[in-house]
């Protein structure tokens, strides 16, 4: 071959091997990159801005998460996304300290500190996913948004999930995001409570509040008073064999709520509610007499001795021995429906069971009666049944929790067709749960003493996990939505399309939620 000849082929063959590259480049490219939009993503709840970044972030089997050294709970936080990663995508992801963060396609980056410690940015470009926030809650808030467009655009295969580019600035509207599981009527496990909360902190709810006894069963283990779980845990609705938690059992939970920024609220009805009591410790009577257990689900027919120095003994060492388990800021003393108690003798027990709590080093909170009450400072009343009870907390300075039962009670049915739940304060379906606005829900409540929703579960018709998530999914979604996203910014008819689109997350999650009628539920694939 002669030299020109020679000269000509090599150039030819680099020109096409430069031209097959640049080919093979934008083909993978076009691939690699589908153009999505991140204002279409279905979230719930509906974040505060998103801006579209019109490209899209590839997932890879192998992924890490960075965090900054020297922040607090940051290495926790993301130790716990790491662990949700996996559960999510059946792959690892490694978690680094910020050296190397460049190449890590998850990154906590920390900003100033800011009085709403949910507030956080997630920032997704191509090659990146950067969460920031001032606070660890905020980094853990926006994971789970991360979560769900992870899982509402998946297909079977890892490999090819791809997320869409963009900006998602938000931040919570109301504080308090919660819901309250009746562990009292029926009993519920440890296990059947940790799986609850993985579902709902997947929609930032942020508060559980559970009920731990009632008429029919004392369910939290007291050292100095053992007959309590004993005797008064043995049974309950129906007549089964009941349960208790102890106090391990307890702290494992404040602990798993907590690391998933879930604050637990615990609640020990008094001085109504509390047969399961005064059957464990006849003493607690006036008459000193032994009551029986009951197993019924009739309310208002039982009263701690409001007269007996014994009872405020024994109200504050159930107190004590529970505050001390309890990082959150709240204990919970009931005080509904004391209907044999006579008006006086309640306003007394209030008023002790308050100072209590507050020795305690905990802020009284009650259903909305205990605002009759003496509630100097801090105070929280669970609006449920009164407006005016409402009002008047808030005139004694207290802040108040919204629970219209109307509107908020996860146990009420859906409809007449329902198979589990109660109808004495309304059929409370997908659509009336969340079409009504906490703002103005109550005339003449300010919203400044709003500090948000809460969602009860009552458990007298429901005995176990698939009974849970019949009445509170999906509902507790629009509850979720409601204590987060601003009315201005809500619509059921937005709304329930995103709704439809959550079924093959709650699918995955293993839910056995309620397929109302109202929602077109769409079918998707489920990831792994
Ligand atoms: C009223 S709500 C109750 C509960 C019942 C519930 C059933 C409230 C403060 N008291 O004792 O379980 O209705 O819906």
């Amino acid at each position: 071959m002669n030299r020109s000849n020679y000269n000509l082929q090599r150039n030819l063959k680099s020109i096409f091997y430069v031209l097959f590259i640049a080919i093979m480049g934008i083909s993978c490219q076009q691939e690699e990159r589908p153009q999505m939009s991140l204002q279409n993503a279905p979230l719930i709840p509906k974040p505060n801005s998103v801006v579209d970044g019109s490209s899209s972030f590839k997932l890879k089997p192998a992924m890490a998460i960075s965090y900054q050294e020297g922040q607090s709970l940051s290495q926790k936080v993301a130790d716990q996304i790491s662990k949700e990663w996996n559960d999510l995508t059946g792959n690892s992801l490694k978690v680094n300290t910020n050296q190397g963060a460049s190449k890590d396609a998850i990154v906590l980056k920390a900003t100033t500190v800011e009085a709403n410690r949910e507030k956080y940015n997630l920032d997704i470009n191509e090659d990146q996913i950067v969460i920031s926030s001032g606070s660890p809650e905020g980094y853990y808030r926006g994971w789970q948004t991360l979560k769900q467009l992870i899982q509402l655009n998946s297909s079977n295969n890892i490999g090819n999930v791809y997320i869409p580019t963009g900006t998602i600035n938000d931040a919570p509207n109301y504080e308090y995001r919660g819901t309250m599981l009746d562990v009292a009527r029926h009993f519920f496990s440890l296990a059947e409570v940790k799986e609850y909360i993985d579902v709902f902190s997947t929609y930032k709810i942020n508060y559980l509040h559970l009920h731990l006894s009632d008429d029919q069963g004392w369910r939290i283990e007291i050292k100095s008073w053992p007959n309590l779980t004993k005797h008064g845990g043995s049974t309950e609705v129906g007549g089964g064999t009941g349960g208790f938690y102890t106090q391990e059992d307890y702290k494992e939970l404040v602990r798993y709520a907590a690391d998933r920024f879930i604050t637990i609220v615990p609640e020990i009805d008094m001085p109504g509610h509390t047969n399961a009591a005064l059957a464990s410790y006849p003493e607690l009577n006036c008459d000193g007499k032994e009551r029986e257990l009951y197993t019924g689900i009739e309310v208002g027919f039982s009263t701690l001795c409001v007269d007996k120095e014994l009872t405020y003994q024994f109200v504050d060492e159930v107190v004590g021995e529970i505050a001390a388990m309890t990082p959150g800021p709240y204990f919970h003393m009931g005080g509904d429906e004391s209907h044999v108690t006579p008006k006086d003798e309640y306003l007394t027990f209030v008023n002790k069971a308050v100072a209590i709590i507050k020795k305690h080093g905990k802020i009284p909170m009650g259903w909305d009666e205990f605002t009759a009450g003496d509630l100097e400072g801090n105070s929280l009343a669970q609006h449920w049944h009164t407006k005016e009870n409402a009002i008047r907390g808030q005139e004694k300075g207290g802040k108040i929790l919204l629970s219209p039962a109307k509107k908020a009670y996860l146990d009420m049915k859906y409809d007449s067709t329902s198979t589990l739940g109660l109808h004495w304060a309304a059929l409370i379906d997908v659509k009336s749960g969340y079409d009504w606005d906490p703002d103005t829900y109550i005339d003449g409540l300010a919203k400044e003493n709003i500090v948000g929703i809460e969602a009860p579960l009552w458990s007298e018709t429901i005995e176990d996990l698939d009974d849970i998530e019949y009445l509170a999914f999906p509902r507790l979604l629009g509850y979720a939505e409601i204590g987060w996203t601003p009315s201005k910014d809500r619509s059921w008819d937005d709304y329930s399309k995103r709704l439809a689109k959550h079924s093959g997350y709650l699918q995955k999650m293993g839910v056995e939620f309620y397929r109302s009628p109202l929602v077109e539920w769409e079918t998707q694939k489920v990831l792994k």
